[in-house]
């Protein structure tokens, strides 16, 4: 990015040069024309870097991150102990208790990592 820039400031340079005094109009033209590729530059960049920054964590992280004692299942004590779990605790325990398919109290990697059960139209 710097080095991109750097190349555009080189450009802003030159076109404000006046050399063998370039007429008012193409002087001006060439400036949009340096902003128009600048702004463009900065859009590419800013979604570029907003691809990156999406907080789309790894599930098998998550995971990790959440099993405290690393007995490789996450206890319900592990899971409401999220910052997320503590803001809504009553929305943790359930979503744990959908989660934990076979009702043994904890949370498998395979059961954490699976997608959450989808409300079936029966519900509605
Ligand atoms: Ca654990
Ligand atoms: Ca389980």
């Amino acid at each position: 990015m710097s080095v991109t820039l750097e190349g555009t400031r080189k450009g802003l340079v030159s076109a404000n040069t006046p050399r063998p005094k370039p007429n008012h109009t193409q002087n001006i033209m060439k400036v949009i024309t340096t902003i128009l590729s600048v702004l463009a530059l900065a859009s590419f960049v800013n979604a570029a870097e907003g691809d990156a920054k999406k907080p789309k964590m790894d599930p098998a992280k998550a995971f990790a991150k959440m099993d405290a004692n690393s007995d490789g299942s996450v206890s319900k004590e592990e899971y409401m102990a999220t910052p997320q779990a503590k803001k809504d605790s009553a929305k943790a325990e359930k979503s744990f208790a959908g989660r934990d398919k076979d009702k043994d109290g904890k949370l498998s990697k395979e059961e954490f990592t699976a997608a959450p059960a989808k409300k079936k139209k029966k519900d509605a």
